[in-house]
């Protein structure tokens, strides 16, 4: 899962180093508005807001296996950001004694609660230091210099802050799996919880070559998101909205997890072991429970805490499938009356509250197809937050790929069965999704606010 090759470059190692057709455009070059160093405070801020409500007992344990202590995600945030201020400003690293201990990659997540992590109120301290640190260089540092790769255009600044905003979202993931009461929390701006829209209405985007992934102008990326080719996409129809709680319950009450000709064969194994009847975090007596309430659930909501295997089960109840993430981007960027991509569903302008659910304070998902705001070009609804999308696609490289600035952030785990996810969540933060972002994870999982819309 979460793997950042603290440990497996050795530092003084070379970083891989793209040729300058493939370099990324930072943020502070793409976007001259937004000021990197007050980004890193605002991370902060946040990752410290997460984890105010919790006890300090309940940081340092484990709570689910899948998931590493709340305690081990603070000092690997600060661990990463020390070894990649010392590789962007040549310093020395305040603590690489602790690369091992939160190298991700060395240590699965469920061997995590063993190791000697910094306990919490150690870990505070190591961020905070870091923080310090990483904040001065970043003073000093020089953004233009297209010859270095990690500081050009603010690479590894940008970096540092949508890393930071990746392991607040798993942190949610694990204050979710945690039993109710660790995390104690009024929602402070609740989605607009009006009725769904559009739920089984679907358009039909027509085939031609579509130009995916994120191109030089983009703005920062992901190595795994470039370079930006052309893929051939066949006509196909999509969903205006995210299946809904409501549309999913009718698939369990007709029998869905009995129907083993719904199923693929991998799916059914995973079901019959797994002994899956209803989505994560359903209760038997028909509720939903969210951190530390169980409420009557809510049929216009996006459904959410399902495999792959129950997405793919659901689709195929449904004459449908999934799509790829080629059609997902498609729809999510492409605008066919003007012939280009935009940057988001709705147009070029951020993300807000009107477009997209995202940003955490929330604290869940507005109605399925409930924010026309969001609508794509083709008018298809909430494709961006709310909840991840599985996609069918396996996390691969696209033709052309060079991992940069480590193999372990996305090269590692190519090729290993992963599913790709888009979207981001209510859980995202706003800086940490595009429409070219790709997560991914494996198709038993259902820790992630992940839901999913059909394809046909
Ligand atoms: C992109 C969410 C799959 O958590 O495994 C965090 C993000 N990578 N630190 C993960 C990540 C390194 C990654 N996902
Ligand atoms: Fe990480």
């Amino acid at each position: 899962m979460a793997d950042d090759g603290l440990d497996t470059i050795p530092s003084g190692t070379a970083v891989h180093r793209p040729s300058p057709e493939t370099l990324p455009r930072g943020g502070v070059d793409a976007l001259p508005e937004r000021d990197l160093g007050a980004r890193l405070e605002e991370a902060r801020r946040r990752t410290l807001w997460l984890v105010e409500p919790v006890c300090d007992e309940d940081l340092d344990r484990v709570h689910d296996t899948l998931l590493s202590p709340l305690a081990w995600d603070l000092g690997h945030i600060a661990a990463f950001s020390d070894l990649w201020v010392a590789r962007a400003t040549g310093r020395d690293p305040l603590r690489p004694d602790l690369f091992e201990v939160y190298d991700a990659e060395e240590t699965p997540r469920a061997q995590r609660g063993d190791l000697p992590y910094l306990r919490c109120a150690e870990a505070r301290t190591h961020l905070a230091d870091v923080h310090e640190l990483a904040l001065e260089g970043l003073e000093h540092a020089d953004l233009s210099n297209p010859e270095d790769p990690l500081n050009a255009g603010g690479f590894v600044w940008e970096m540092l802050v949508e890393h930071e905003h990746q392991h607040n979202e798993t942190m949610l993931q694990t204050l979710q799996i945690a039993p109710p009461g660790v995390l104690r929390r009024e929602p402070e701006h609740p989605p607009a919880h009006g009725g769904g829209a559009a739920q089984g209405e679907t358009v039909l985007v027509e085939g031609g070559p579509f130009l995916m992934g994120a191109g030089p102008e983009a703005g920062f990326s992901y190595d795994n998101e470039r370079p930006e080719h052309q893929v051939p996409v066949p006509s196909f129809e999509i969903d205006r909205a995210p299946v809904s709680n409501g549309a999913y319950l009718e698939f369990v009450e007709e029998g869905g997890y009995s129907r083993r000709e719904w199923w693929s064969e991998e799916g059914w194994a995973w079901r019959s072991a797994f002994g899956a009847e209803r989505p994560g975090y359903w209760t038997p007596d028909g509720r939903v429970r969210a951190f530390d309430r169980a409420e009557a659930l809510r049929p216009e909501l996006p459904v959410m805490h399902v495999s792959f295997f129950e997405a793919e089960a659901y689709a195929r109840s449904r004459g449908k499938r999934l799509p790829s993430e080629a059609e997902w981007e498609k729809t999510a960027t492409w605008d066919p009356r003007a012939g280009a991509k935009r940057r988001w569903p709705w147009g070029e302008e951020r993300p807000t509250p009107e477009r997209a659910t995202l940003d955490q304070r929330p604290m869940g998902p507005a109605a399925a197809g409930g924010l026309p705001g969001g609508a794509s070009a083709y008018g298809v609804l909430g494709l961006v937050g709310d909840a991840w999308e599985w996609t069918t696609s396996e996390f691969r490289g696209y033709p052309g790929f060079r991992a940069f600035p480590y193999r372990e952030y996305s090269e590692t785990h190519f090729g290993r069965g992963h599913r790709v996810l888009r979207g981001g969540s209510w859980a995202t933060r706003p800086d940490a999704v595009r429409s070219t972002f790709r997560s991914w994870d494996l198709p038993q999982r259902r820790q992630v606010f992940v839901g999913f819309r059909c394809a046909a």
